[in-house]
């Protein structure tokens, strides 16, 4: 019973060195855990079943180190990597913590500021490169404002278009096979951020002079605060080809972002979420983005981030529970999801105009009159996910 549910490094999950290693400092209180050693953290996720680790440039390298601090902590981190497989799929940039991302790196009102952005972030891009990372995540946390005159948002995504053309010129003029992923979020820490939404992210992308390179790194609660159907969000980004990756976690409902760990909050977008990365075949890492509230301890911790993948795997099984039984194919055809695989007009446009059945003769009334028995394909879906259907 619990062997089908341990994770294994095919299963492809990864956490990012600022989830387990979060202190629990929070706008109202102090850290209420130690730091944990990012080669420490390395064994950890490995002995747990974890594939790989992420990391921001100073979760691994403290801010301000000196260039011989930056080599002995990469050293460590590598020696870890080596000694357990893990692989580092993706990094990404710090440019909210420090004071000098007040007003944001890429979009910040100081030029000054941005140039300083974009080195940093490049100077982690080589070591992203270095580790194997295939993918650069950018989470534009403070590229926003509380205030409507302070950003004009029109001349903001100029320079944010020109962050994303600049660095896309850099990995291309290195060689590099690293493509971006923009990680959309509404507010917190600013009042309002820029790309709030997955589909504000999709857009912007195809503005830039390299779409090809940029993607979206969409989270599970960034969604949800919006009020939006996350799975929904995955689903167009997919069908965009533009899901470079992946932050599952858990919220509940509109509020402040929990992080909660993946399956907790909203349960039944995260079993139709694990149902559509599954039948999509979406090949990319399961990342958690997650934070182990601050209540918890280390054993706390460890037991938080296994329950990610626990949930996941879960949640796998019940989704291919699902599709595999007899009930819900039938209740599927019932609901006419096969008629909306169906073309609508495949034999063209003068064909559609000269149908009349298909307006003149059309009984409005009878196809108003059908109903679409989706309750009854729902509650199959609950059923199955909570484990009282085989
Ligand atoms: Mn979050």
């Amino acid at each position: 019973m619990t062997e089908r549910f341990t994770p294994t490094p095919e299963d492809k999950f990864t956490f990012g060195l600022w989830t387990v290693g979060w202190q629990g400092r929070d706008p109202f209180g102090d850290a209420t855990r130690p730091a944990l050693d990012p080669a420490a953290t390395v064994h950890r996720l490995a002995e747990l079943g974890a594939y790989g680790v992420t990391f921001h440039d100073d979760d691994l390298i403290p801010f301000g180190a000196s260039g011989a601090e930056r080599g002995a902590h990469v050293k460590r981190f590598r020696a870890a990597l080596d000694a357990t497989g893990l692989a580092v799929p993706m990094a990404t940039t710090n440019l909210f913590t420090h004071p000098v991302f007040k007003d944001g790196a890429f979009t910040a009102n100081d030029r000054d500021v941005r140039r300083y952005a974009l080195r940093k972030t490049i100077r982690n891009i080589d070591l992203a490169v270095e580790l194997g990372a295939r993918v650069y995540v950018a989470w534009g946390g403070r590229e926003g404002a509380e205030s409507g005159a302070a950003k004009d948002v029109r001349v903001a995504l100029d320079r944010m278009k020109e962050a994303f053309d600049l660095l896309g010129e850099y990995v291309v003029s290195q060689g590099y096979d690293l493509r971006f992923a923009v990680e959309p979020k509404p507010n917190e820490p600013r009042g309002d951020i820029l790309l709030p939404t997955v589909g504000h992210a999709l857009a912007f992308i195809e503005r830039l002079e390299r779409p090809e390179l940029v993607g979206v790194n969409p989270e599970t609660g960034h969604e949800q605060m919006a009020g939006l159907n996350f799975t929904h969000g995955i689903a167009q980004a997919l069908w965009a080809g533009k899901l470079f990756h992946i932050d599952l976690n858990g919220q509940s409902g509109i509020k402040y972002d929990q992080d909660l760990r993946f399956g907790a909050g909203n349960v039944r977008d995260a079993f139709w979420l694990v149902d559509l990365l599954e039948s999509a075949g979406y090949q990319g890492p399961r990342h958690f983005d997650f934070k182990p509230p601050r209540t918890e301890d280390a054993d706390g911790v460890w037991a938080s981030a296994a329950g990610n993948m626990r949930n996941y795997l879960i949640l796998r099984e019940r989704a291919a529970a699902f599709r595999a039984d007899p009930a819900v194919r039938e209740a599927l055809r019932a609901s006419r999801l096969d008629d909306l695989a169906r073309p609508t007009a495949a034999d063209g446009l003068a064909e559609l105009l000269g149908d009349r059945s298909a307006f003149e003769e059309f009984d409005v009334e009878a196809a108003g009159a059908r109903g679409m028995a989706f309750e009854q394909l729902d509650q199959l879906a609950m059923e199955h996910l909570l484990g009282v259907r085989d």
